[in-house]
């Protein structure tokens, strides 16, 4: 694919590939992980609509903040980008108290220096959404950190403002997704520096892969919630009694249809096109 590329690194379901000093191939795969176990089954088109997803707000939301996507290829799961000097902190948000910010509430009150209120139960809706930045683990799970620490990483006047636009972008992210019943619980972005010292939003973009999406009509606090789009995995992985360490058991036919349908359901409820039209020219999502 990438045919004169140079393979730089791998994430659990992505490679990122070198095309020249200045510019980089982020690809997609199908690949799916649950519990932190990659599985062994694909689900069919689930890069490209993570792609797809990516570029849509990228597109919507360079107004908030240059990003670094140069273009999307014509096979709808590899994205050429800026190469940037990314920051050493996951730039996380979270309107909502789960995963790792309700275990670190539960066992102190706080998460990442936040003091939040008495009495919130799992996956309440917090007063405001925080920025709890995190270490980039390069095994394991990354650490929420408080603002001192992230500011040793980056530097207190930068940090201030990579807050400012991770809010923002979640705060856009949040009401689109609202509106079209997906609650955007949290995400995490990753910025870097251009050449000229600037702010580039990277990695990829308010996706189910990087966020949390929560079907609206299903919400009830108190509870960890349902998964938009892994539910059925998780679902189909419990009822087997698997103990979670890997290899993750293959995934039966209709769990990876459903599972697929889940995806491009957050497609074309985010982005009002339908996906046909995404794969017929990858180009539609960057448009309007
Ligand atoms: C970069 N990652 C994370 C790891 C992946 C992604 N524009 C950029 N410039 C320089 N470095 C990166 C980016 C971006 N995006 C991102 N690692 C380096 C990562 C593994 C696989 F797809």
């Amino acid at each position: 694919m990438p045919e004169a590329a140079t393979h730089v690194a791998s994430g659990k379901v992505r490679e990122i590939y070198e095309l020249d000093s200045e510019r980089l191939l982020l690809v997609a795969s199908d690949r799916i992980s649950t519990f932190d176990v990659v599985l062994p089954t694909e689900i069919p088109d689930k890069g490209r609509v993570l792609t797809g997803l990516s570029a849509f707000w990228f597109a919507r939301t360079r107004d908030i903040v240059p990003n670094h996507v140069l273009a999307v290829r014509d096979d709808g799961r590899s994205t050429e980008v800026q190469r940037l000097r990314m920051l050493p902190i996951e730039c996380v948000v979270r309107g909502y108290i789960t995963g790792s910010g309700w275990k670190d509430y539960q066992a102190t009150g706080t998460t990442s220096g936040h003091t939040l209120p008495t009495g919130l139960r799992e996956s309440d809706r917090l007063p405001e959404p925080i920025f709890t930045p995190a270490t980039k683990a390069q095994t394991g799970h990354d650490e929420n950190i408080g603002r001192d620490e992230a500011a040793a990483l980056v530097g207190k006047e930068l940090l201030a403002e990579v807050e400012r636009i991770a809010l923002e972008l979640y705060g856009f992210g949040a009401e689109h997704a609202a509106a079209r019943g997906i609650i955007l619980a949290d995400t995490k972005f990753e910025l870097g520096l251009d050449e000229g010292g600037r702010l580039v939003l990277g990695d990829e973009a308010l996706t189910p892969d990087s966020s949390r999406f929560w079907p609206a009509d299903e919400y009830e606090p108190g509870r960890s919630q349902p998964s938009f789009d892994k539910q059925y995995v998780r679902d189909y992985c419990e009822s087997l009694g698997w103990d979670k360490t890997a290899p993750g058991p293959e995934l039966p036919e209709e769990v990876v249809a459903g599972t697929r349908a889940r995806y491009v359901e957050a497609f074309e409820r985010l982005t009002e096109i339908p996906f046909d039209d995404y794969l017929a020219d990858p180009r539609v999502v960057s448009a309007g």
